[in-house]
């Protein structure tokens, strides 16, 4: 296959509540697509790095920058979607903007064989469970009422965002509210030092499944020493950046789960490498999430259908987050999605409302 070009799509999506977490208050999802046109179809991509570099050092405009300047440039010739990061590799991290773009190749590619994201990456189940992300509230009541909101809908795992100062107590009142039950996991985004250990063992008492990213994405170590101070299974999101990076933090003890997320990775297939050490060494692991539009959630939930993925993902239903979605909206049934089936993504943005959301495009033509 040859690429004409990429087109990169700025869209705002905004979000039906404020979702808070220890990193900052987001009200609009501002996302950069990719449309991949090749000679035998186009594809989609969908770049999942924030405006600011708060979660990770990546941020939209960075990504655009380089993915221009870069990446973009370096697919010239017979490209398809296995060799889009080994192509890039002398460009150094990125790894949401390589992402994108390996995403957007993959997915014209697979659409012109006829398969899809799911068959591709070794999908096993046509249908997934899904969790919540529930944001850090200003009360503990509105807490209760968005759990309590979730948990009506079907949603079968709940997790709560956690900082200093909204940990222990909110855990408390959900259990106690809705019973032991209900599975449920907290997420700190780094928030917490080592020296927080007691203070996050206090969590233990309330059988969560994990706590997920509790100290700096850099200490590894430190995971490993909180993990003997803590029962709560340690579960790691910002540390894992590629499949060696997740056997290191196995073996060292850092977790005993893993959040794989396809844009922190550098992409689907790192993602699917990751899935197999996971699998390989007996760790469970589940898809995470970062408000993706349709796109990246139809290649998400096709990732939450691989074997080694046996928590429910962050992989929640277009209403969770959205009004309006850019693909036909997915929608929740018995707490589950359906993992598309058609070619590639097996979802294709809807001209409208894409258009809706859309702030500028930028044609990057190949050479
Ligand atoms: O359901 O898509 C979702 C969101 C899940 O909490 C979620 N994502 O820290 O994992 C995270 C968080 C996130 C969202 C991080 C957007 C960065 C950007």
């Amino acid at each position: 296959m040859k690429l004409d070009g990429v087109e990169l799509r700025w869209v705002e999506m905004p979000l039906r509540s404020p979702f808070r977490t220890s990193f900052g208050t987001q009200t609009v999802r501002q996302l950069l697509l990719l449309r991949a046109v090749a000679d035998e179809g186009e594809g989609w991509g969908e770049c999942v790095a924030m405006s600011e570099p708060v979660y990770s050092s990546e941020y939209q405009e960075g990504c655009a920058d380089v993915l221009r300047r870069y990446l973009v440039p370096a697919l010239t010739g017979e490209v398809d979607g296995i060799s889009v990061v080994p192509r890039l590799k002398k460009y150094y991290g990125h790894r949401m903007a390589k992402a994108a773009l390996e995403m957007a190749v993959l997915d014209a590619e697979l659409r012109a064989r006829g398969v899809s994201f799911g068959r591709e990456l070794g999908a096993t189940r046509d249908r997934v469970p899904c969790g919540v992300s529930v944001g850090i509230m200003n009360s503990i009541p509105e807490l209760l009422d968005a759990v309590g909101g979730y948990l009506g809908e079907g949603y079968v795992r709940i997790k709560l965002k956690i900082e200093p100062g909204w940990d222990v107590e909110p855990v408390r009142a959900v259990r106690e509210r809705f019973g032991d039950e209900v599975l449920l996991q907290v997420d700190a985004n780094t928030a917490y030092a080592l020296a927080d250990a007691r203070h996050l063992a206090r969590l233990d008492p309330f059988d969560l499944l994990l706590i997920e990213q509790p100290l700096d994405e850099e200490e590894l170590l430190a995971h490993a020493e909180l993990a003997k101070v803590v029962q709560t299974p340690i579960c790691l999101d910002e540390s894992i950046t590629s499949a060696s990076s997740a056997a290191d933090a196995i073996r060292l003890g850092a977790c005993q789960i893993v959040n794989i997320k396809p844009g922190r990775v550098g992409g689907y297939l790192e993602a699917r490498r990751i899935h197999d050490v996971c699998a390989a060494n007996n760790i469970a692991a589940w898809c995470g999430g970062m408000l993706e539009t349709g796109i990246g959630r139809a290649a998400n939930v096709a990732l939450a259908a691989l074997p080694g993925c046996t928590l429910p993902g962050d992989t929640s239903a277009s209403d969770r987050y959205y009004k309006l979605d850019v693909t036909e909206p997915f929608v929740l049934d018995d707490g589950h999605l359906t993992v598309p089936a058609g070619p590639g993504l097996g979802v294709t943005p809807l001209p409208e409302a894409l258009e809706e959301v859309t702030v500028k495009t930028e044609w990057i033509p190949l050479a």
